[in-house]
């Protein structure tokens, strides 16, 4: 077999053994703990990490790196042909570039599922009960603060926009609460897999639902898909989730609707651009703010580890990737 070495980029922090491990797989492993895009990219081209068949890369791990885009392509070497993300999102990753050059690309669904939707649905209750007020107050010794009451998730219509896995997974925690779920996604899905949710259009779920979660995946042509036309057409106080990608929503537009009451309350773990939140969600007391927290448990963050070691591991020991990107499988005869 020809020199097939493994880098990892960033740290692990439940998974070290594993790692490890794959040194009995692996011509030979390198490490990039920390260090900058600069020195990053002078050892590629000083050879360091010549060899490398697959590397494990992580949305913690860019900020040693920078973005994989078309300059670091150019210098890492031409032996690399799998990239092992960690991370639901992979937008720091240009897929084009990649696949242009043969190099395979593998994200962490599944795992995150269950996590995400947890913090969807504690975030469509905040909102729902417009909590922020009352959440601060009792903190600051004022009890209830200037109280207001809340709305029931019961009986109101969930709209969940991009039904993959985590939107199924909210989907099913809904339900327990009694509310109807309907979704809108590129394609609709088998029967079996909708679970009793409604099929509709896009416009039909911004017109129809009381609640709107976003799920999709952030890229040129879902940028912004929520602005000010979209609010327009939705319902007087909806109530807006979002666990997703920040820019998936126009946030001054959002600003706005919260302002103007056509957005009752909204529930947030994603901004446009983090760490940076818009003055106007600070300032608004009915948003429930999170600060990009999903995934961020015991449990789940280990388990996305070990996903991604697999991901390396069938690369390295055949060639192939578990969870693959989609946009790669659509035409993985390219690949
Ligand atoms: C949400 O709570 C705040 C603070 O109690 C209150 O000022 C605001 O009117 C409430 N929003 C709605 C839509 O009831
Ligand atoms: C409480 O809220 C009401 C209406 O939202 C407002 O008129 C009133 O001034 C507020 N009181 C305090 C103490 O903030
Ligand atoms: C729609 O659902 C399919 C599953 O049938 C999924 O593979 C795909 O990613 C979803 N697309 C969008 C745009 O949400
Ligand atoms: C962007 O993502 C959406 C939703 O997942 C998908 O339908 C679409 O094909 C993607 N577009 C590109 C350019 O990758
Ligand atoms: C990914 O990294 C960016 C900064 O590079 C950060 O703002 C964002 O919150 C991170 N996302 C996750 C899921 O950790
Ligand atoms: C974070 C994210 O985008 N998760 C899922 C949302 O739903 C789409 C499909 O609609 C999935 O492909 C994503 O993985």
């Amino acid at each position: 077999m020809t020199q097939r070495a493994a880098l990892l980029i960033g740290a692990l922090t439940h998974t070290r053994k594993e790692w490890e491990q794959i040194r009995s797989i692996a011509s030979k492993i390198y490490e990039y703990p920390s260090g900058t895009r600069e020195e990053f990219i002078s050892k590629c081209k000083s050879g360091a990490f010549d060899g490398i068949y697959a590397l494990y890369r992580s949305n913690d791990s860019n900020k040693f790196t920078g973005n994989f885009n078309d300059e670091l392509l150019d210098v890492l070497p031409k032996s690399l042909k799998f990239i092992c993300h960690n991370g639901a999102g992979y937008d720091n990753i240009d897929v084009p570039a990649c696949t242009k050059r043969g190099i395979s690309v593998s994200s962490t669904p599944i795992a995150v599922d269950d996590a995400t939707a947890d913090v969807a649905i504690f975030l469509m209750l905040g909102a729902l009960r417009n909590i922020t007020h009352s959440f601060q107050a009792v903190r600051q010794g004022k009890w209830r603060g200037n109280f207001s009451l809340g709305h029931d998730p019961k009986n109101k219509v969930l709209g969940i926009l991009g039904m993959g896995g985590i939107g199924s997974a909210v989907a099913h925690r809904a339900k327990s609460f009694g509310m109807k779920i309907q979704y809108h996604n590129r394609t609709q899905l088998p029967a079996e897999k909708e679970n009793g949710a409604k099929y509709v259009t896009f416009d039909e779920l911004l017109q129809t639902s009381d609640v709107l979660s976003l799920n999709l995946s952030l890229n040129i042509s879902t940028r912004h898909i929520i602005g000010k036309e979209e609010f327009n057409k939705m319902k007087d106080g909806i109530i807006i989730v979002n666990t997703a990608r920040g820019p998936l929503i126009d946030e001054a537009a959002l600003v706005d609707a919260l302002k103007s009451g056509k957005v009752w309350s909204a529930g947030l773990d994603v901004f446009e651009e983090e760490p940076k939140i818009h003055p106007g969600l600070l300032e608004a007391e009915n948003v429930v703010l999170l600060p990009h927290m999903g995934t961020a448990t015991y449990e789940t963050q280990r388990d996305m580890e070990l996903l991604v070691l697999d991901n390396l591991k069938a690369a390295i020991q055949s060639d192939k990737l578990l969870t693959q990107i989609p946009e790669q499988k659509k035409d993985s005869a390219r690949i």
